[in-house]
């Protein structure tokens, strides 16, 4: 009987075998899942996207989940720290978005649910809500699918972080959150009223959980979406102090205190961060 002795040849071998691998892996991976091309996510490479801000890289995880199974992959955003001002895409209070996606593997489709903070992502407040039918894209037409969002239209102007989640019905439990930064032109102050987000599938402090839908009759965790409490998100005018709003401001990337990695790196090779991506991404999916 022959035992198997490593010799340099065979190390080499695997070795090669290993990158041969990830690198064969890595396309499919980057492409799999959806991330927010319209209005540009935070960093997507999308055509027409501005590059990310200075120490920032293009988030080529753009279209992973922020919350697998429990586990909290990423803050809500993914990145708390915005496109400059310069590039932010400018709509009317009243305008509807036609929002589009980065659409790799849309899982079933599932529920939607799009909200505005004015506050550097304090607090939201949910102006769209789809169950069950978001992302339910027929194979081959997923470039030209769009979902309209109406902007309410007595939306005060400011700077608003754009925020799109998204809970899939096949596959991993999964939360995804992508945002767009974007300028609303509306009213000089005013109120936002309307309901928080309902954040699920995302680590321990969240109990909410939304469990798979493959089938019409599966339970879907909709009546869930019934328990998001009312907000009211004030913004004030241009003639009042600025305390409490971001008119003319940076907001504050104050974001969510959970870890995170992949876009808020700014350090590192491109390569080097795919591969730790897809590597993350392999281990954990
Ligand atoms: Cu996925």
């Amino acid at each position: 009987m022959m035992l198997f002795k490593p010799t340099l040849f065979t190390t080499l071998a695997l070795y090669l075998l290993a990158i041969t691998l990830t690198l064969t892996l890595i396309p499919t991976l980057v492409q799999a899942h959806t991330g927010l091309s319209n209005p540009c996510g935070r960093y997507q490479e999308a055509a027409g996207c501005p590059a990310p801000p200075p120490g920032q890289v293009v988030d080529v995880d753009i279209n992973s989940p922020i919350g697998t199974n429990l586990r909290i992959n990423q803050p809500l955003c993914k990145t708390s720290i915005p496109y400059p001002f310069s590039s932010r895409t400018i709509y009317k209070a009243g305008d509807t978005i036609q929002t589009a996606y980065s659409i790799g593997s849309a899982h079933g489709g599932g529920h939607c649910q799009w909200a505005l903070s004015y506050d550097g992502e304090k607090t939201w407040v949910v102006i769209k809500t789809m169950i069950r039918t978001c992302l339910q894209v027929t194979p081959g037409t997923e470039t030209n699918y769009r979902i309209p969002v109406l902007l309410p239209k007595d939306l005060p102007s400011g700077n608003v972080t754009f925020m799109w989640l998204w809970y899939n019905a096949i596959g991993d439990r999964e939360l995804y959150s992508n945002c767009a930064d974007i300028r609303v032109e509306g009213s000089d102050g005013g109120s936002v009223k309307g309901l928080a987000p309902l954040i699920a599938n995302y680590g321990s402090g969240y109990p909410a959980f939304v469990n798979e839908f493959p089938n019409a009759t599966d339970p879907d965790g909709s009546e869930l979406f019934d328990t998001r409490p009312a907000v009211t998100i004030q913004v004030k005018g241009s003639g009042a102090t600025v305390s409490g709003t971001s008119s003319g401001t940076a907001p504050v990337p104050t974001g969510s205190n959970q870890p995170s990695f992949g876009s808020r790196i700014a350090s590192g090779s491109p390569l080097s961060l795919s591969i730790a991506f897809a590597a993350s991404f392999y281990l954990f999916h």
